[in-house]
């Protein structure tokens, strides 16, 4: 009796006035809540009720109907009364005043019948609420099961007739009108006219575990709805979801009410996500990101111990994944942590690259995931960073000429792993390669490169300067602490550099101004039996915050090939020309 007598003090108190005047516009029915069965657990309530109870407390209902099966029941009376004193406890959390419908898991003798009324009163009842008048039939009657039948439906007919002109709705917990599953229910013959004659609304009965809109008949609406936390079926689009129905009754008489099926496990509250918890997740993306490998040849071992911290106060597990790529190899290849909420945790893996690699870069996967909140899934990939050593150069003649040039080549443009784009394309090193050395003196940075081109092909008739046989030159002199990081800043450019191919100088064909003009830049360039010679001379005044440590990356093109332009990248990507992450790096021999 306590819910209903609780219910008709606030119903009162908060009437909202609309056209139905004084009534409440906007109810929530819900089905088969049900205590859980699920692992012999009888008495704890099911957890999909206890998630829609906080939901239909943001939504803030005038009121609840419950459709019965409220408990698992169909055990001795001493388990039976500790079921429903778990469902008083959980269901005493709903803000709003909540109206109970008998179901079989209630009631299913007289013994069961006696416990329930001695706990909550009627069976079957009615309530008004302004112009609206609310019906609860059941359908558990231990004199007549499965019907609404003798004392009842005598009731039935005074009650309706005593509520003409009000907008009804009506509810029980079996579907008894569905005549196929009830064929003696007697519901059509005996119920169904009084309903219509009232011009009810709407009936609602759970019983079955799923949604269902079984239409209209003579203006009654049928629906189903028991998904409020029993066990469902696995057919979501055939109405096995959880669920409850959100019913707006307003505007005026003869209005149907409005229905929403609303999913369990979908309405949040406001807090769900901050700018804190927002922040914590964008963090995670840069965690175990093992960074690059510096490689000063092509053989390269590194060994790291990269530290993960949670952010959260609940538990995560996070997993790393290397891909299969050749001639890289991390040991181990999977590996998993578990961090407690706010502490720290550690993988280590050591990362191996050799001459055979056919990538410059090994991807790998690590995935977050924290109790209860979720997951994220981040790619990140350890790539080659080339490092190498930029001595002092005095007399540099920037000519084409690369006589002053002598020794090993610094760098290297002959490998397959450095073919950015079309690399099926690239018919090896006599096709297109490069070696290269670097070296700078009190004005300038120096680059001399040797081209391997035999067949040359000019800028295109007003195409772009990557169209023809050209060098990409690829500079970050930002200082540390911002050197390295993705995207361009000042301090960051790059520059295509034509060849000049019919005895015209070499030039400058395209510079990279949107973070940093370079000043005073020379080119010249030679052609030789195999290709090209290209100089160039960048004055270090363009970087006054440069380091000892600065980003260098070259990009041959060859155009030659009619199906595309083939592209050798020293150490990084396609993407150079927007992210200078990848450069490689040349350590001059004093800042
Ligand atoms: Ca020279
Ligand atoms: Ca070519």
């Amino acid at each position: 009796m306590l819910w209903r007598t609780l219910a008709c003090i606030i119903l009162v108190a908060s009437s909202p006035g609309v056209l139905c005047a004084g009534a409440p516009s906007r109810f929530v029915v819900i089905g088969d809540t049900r205590t859980d069965g699920s692992g012999g657990d009888v008495i704890t309530p099911a957890p999909m009720y206890r998630r829609a109870i906080d939901e239909i407390n943001l939504l803030q209902p005038d009121f609840v109907v419950i459709l019965g099966d409220l408990v698992l029941g169909y055990t001795e009376l001493e388990t039976l009364e500790k079921q429903w004193d778990a469902f008083d406890r959980e269901t005493s959390r709903l803000q709003a005043p909540v109206h109970l419908v008998v179901g079989n898991h209630d009631v299913w003798n007289r013994a069961s019948e006696q416990v329930y009324a001695r706990r909550y009163g009627d069976r079957w009842y009615s309530f008004d609420a302004g112009e609206c008048h609310f019906v609860v039939l059941d359908s558990e009657d231990q004199a007549a099961p499965q019907q609404i039948a003798g004392a009842q439906l005598e009731w039935l007919k005074s009650d309706l007739a005593a509520s003409a002109g009000k907008r009804v709705f009506v509810f029980v917990h079996q579907p008894l009108w569905a005549e196929a599953s009830y064929p003696r229910s007697g519901w059509m013959k005996d119920v169904h006219p009084l309903l219509a004659a009232a011009g009810v609304d709407t009936v609602f009965a759970g019983h079955w575990h799923n949604y269902e809109n079984m239409g209209r008949k003579d203006g009654v609406r049928y629906i189903v709805t028991g998904g409020g936390g029993a066990e469902i079926g696995g057919v979501p689009a055939a109405g096995d979801f959880y669920h409850y129905l959100w019913v707006t009754a307003d505007g005026p008489w003869g209005t149907a009410a409005r229905l929403a099926v609303i999913r369990t496990g979908h309405i949040e509250a406001e807090d769900v996500v901050t700018t804190e918890l927002r922040d914590a997740w964008g963090r995670l993306r840069s965690q175990l990101d093992f960074g690059p490998v510096a490689v000063s040849g092509d053989v390269a071992r590194v060994a790291r111990t990269l530290p993960v911290h949670n952010p959260f106060p609940r538990p995560m597990a996070v997993s790393m994944e290397f891909a299969d790529a050749p001639g890289w190899t991390a040991v181990p290849k999977a590996a998993r942590v578990s961090v407690p909420g706010g502490g720290d945790g550690a993988i280590s893996v050591e990362v191996s690259v050799d001459a055979t690699a056919a990538s410059g870069a090994l991807p790998y996967r690590v995935r977050f995931e924290v109790e209860g909140r979720g997951s994220l899934e981040v790619q990140h990939s350890v790539r080659v960073r080339r490092v190498i050593d930029c001595p002092k150069k005095e007399g540099v003649e920037v000519d084409g000429s690369l006589r002053e040039w002598t020794g090993e080549p610094a760098l290297r443009l002959d490998r397959q792993s450095q073919v950015a784009l079309q690399a099926r394309l690239w018919g090896g090193p006599s096709m297109c390669s490069g070696m290269g050395w670097v070296g700078y003196d009190d004005a300038n940075l120096y680059l001399a490169l040797r081209v391997t081109d035999p067949s040359l092909e000019p800028r295109r008739e007003g195409g772009p300067a990557a169209t023809a046989d050209s060098v990409e030159l690829y500079l970050d002199g930002r200082p540390e602490g911002r050197l390295g990081r993705p995207g361009y800043s000042a301090g960051v450019t790059y520059l295509i550099i034509t060849p000049g191919l019919a005895g015209e100088p070499a030039r400058v064909a395209y510079q990279e101004k949107r973070f940093t003009e370079l000043r005073g830049v020379t080119v010249a360039s030679r052609l030789t039996a195999e290709g090209y010679d290209i100089e160039v001379a960048v004055p270090l005044s363009n970087f006054p915050q440069h380091g000892n440590l600065m980003g260098l990356d070259v990009a041959l093109n060859d155009n030659s090939n009619p199906a595309g332009r083939v592209q050798l990248v020293w150490n990084g990507t396609m993407d150079d020309w927007q992210d200078a992450s990848a450069f490689g790096l040349i350590r001059l021999a004093e800042p």
